[in-house]
């Protein structure tokens, strides 16, 4: 861990927090399925020289000189890349998903033009074309839907039948909270059927791709991947695109850069290149198909007890709960009675949920975070265990405090990659 000397000196404001918030990662449980724990190496890269390098362009066309190791590291994660998802071309600029989201959507639409994408409650993400994001007000969503939340097959009929009467350009696959996968191979057809380019959003399942635990879209043809780095995938945060033929490559860089966004945050991308450097290590297909079998583990176990499962549990690193039906409270308040003990997971939406965003029907977890701390199938039985005792002693505040005591002791013995122990105090 460095020893932030310099930061404690010049701002201790800002120091205390850092230490709280390193106290609270190696105390607590993140099982919000969209977060991780990066390496050492990758924390390191990210606090380094290279945010001082402006470097518009790309490896070779930069607009400013002094770009050798600029050049190096960005040229490193784009082979890097091509290599981890099997694509010909790589832009790893973007910011974050939005931006590469929005990005693409510039690069291959005009104002007024449809893209079809999952609906939000179903497991969609906004920039699938929610009404409330400006996007919205730029192209003509349309959405799809599950045919069946028990299981979480998609309505695959629908589908084809809005795609052929609503003509989109764009087919969006992926989602940011659906606990399965995807059929691939029928969603290329649908595209194929209506002249639209497949796209597949796979923020949050790209470290399960990578380390061969889920399937590539682009083996079903797939146009365009996009993806954010630091879910699953284990990296920095940030966002990128990948295409499966050069041509269509070409045209997303122009629109990353110039079109859309400046220069590129360069710590940023050498830290891609770096986590992506681990992703391709054999050790990374073993954490990849661990996350699976530890939220199926976890699945299980809920089931066991009885809670309900919006598609009947998983495939892939995330769970959602209806916790209405399971334990009679509401999304919100199960996530404050989780943070009370340490187990931090969001509220969420389940589908056509009767309830509000920001007091919604449901729980969403995953486990990504607490596979890299090294956690397995046992742990998971614990971890359940940590969380249907809450709910059951939820008005003891005093068994709530002792739970909260058992659950920092259970998380001495899975340190966090770059957070030393830290004793309390
Ligand atoms: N905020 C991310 C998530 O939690 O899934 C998606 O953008």
């Amino acid at each position: 861990m460095p020893s932030y000397d310099s930061l404690k000196l010049a701002d201790p404001d800002i120091y205390a927090a850092l230490t709280g918030e390193m106290q609270r990662q190696a105390d607590g449980v993140e099982l919000i399925p969209s977060e991780n724990y990066v390496s050492p190496a990758v924390l390191e890269i990210m606090g380094s020289v290279f945010n001082n390098k402006y470097a518009e362009g790309y490896p070779g066309k930069r607009y400013y000189g002094g770009q050798e190791f600029t050049d190096a590291v960005e040229s490193l994660a784009i082979e890097r890349a091509k290599r981890l998802f099997n694509a010909t071309h790589a832009n790893v600029q973007p910011h974050a998903g939005a931006p590469a989201n929005i990005a693409t959507y510039f690069a291959l639409c005009e104002p007024g033009d449809t893209i079809m994408g999952m609906d939000l409650s179903h497991g969609g993400h906004l920039t699938h074309g929610h009404p409330v994001t400006y996007l919205a007000k730029i192209f003509n969503f349309v959405r799809y839907k599950m045919k069946d939340i028990t299981t979480g097959e998609i309505d695959y009929d629908e589908m084809r039948a809005v795609a052929k009467r609503e003509k989109p350009k764009i087919l969006m696959a992926g989602y940011s909270a659906y606990p399965r996968e995807l059929d691939y191979a029928k969603m290329r057809a649908i595209a194929d059927e209506v002249g639209a380019i497949a796209i597949m959003d796979m923020a949050h399942v790209a470290g399960l791709i990578a380390g061969g635990a889920h399937k590539n879209p682009f083996d079903f043809g797939f146009d365009i991947c996009l993806t954010t780095t630091h879910k699953t995938l284990r990296g920095p945060r940030g966002g990128m695109i990948l295409t499966r033929e050069a041509e269509l490559g070409k045209k997303i860089d122009k629109m990353v850069f110039p079109g859309f966004q400046g220069g590129p945050i360069m710590q940023m991308v050498a830290a891609k290149a770096v986590a992506f450097g681990e992703a391709l290590k054999p050790e990374f297909k073993d954490y990849a198909h661990q996350i699976v079998k530890n939220a199926r583990h976890m699945a299980v176990e809920f089931l066991k007890n009885g809670a309900l499962l919006i598609t009947g549990g998983t495939d892939n690193h995330m769970l959602l709960i209806d916790t209405v039906t399971s334990w009679g409270i509401g999304g919100k308040e199960a996530e404050v009675l989780f943070d009370r003990i340490g187990i931090t997971l969001n509220k969420n939406m389940i589908a056509d949920d009767p309830r509000s965003p920001m007091d919604p029907s449901g729980i969403r977890l995953g486990t990504p975070a607490i596979t890299t701390r090294g956690m397995k199938e046992p742990e998971m039985e614990q971890l359940v265990s940590f969380m249907l005792r809450a709910i059951e002693q939820r008005s003891d505040d005093a068994a709530i405090k002792a739970l909260h005591e058992e659950v920092k002791t259970f998380c001495q013995q899975y340190p966090v990659p770059g957070i030393e122990r830290m004793e309390n105090g």
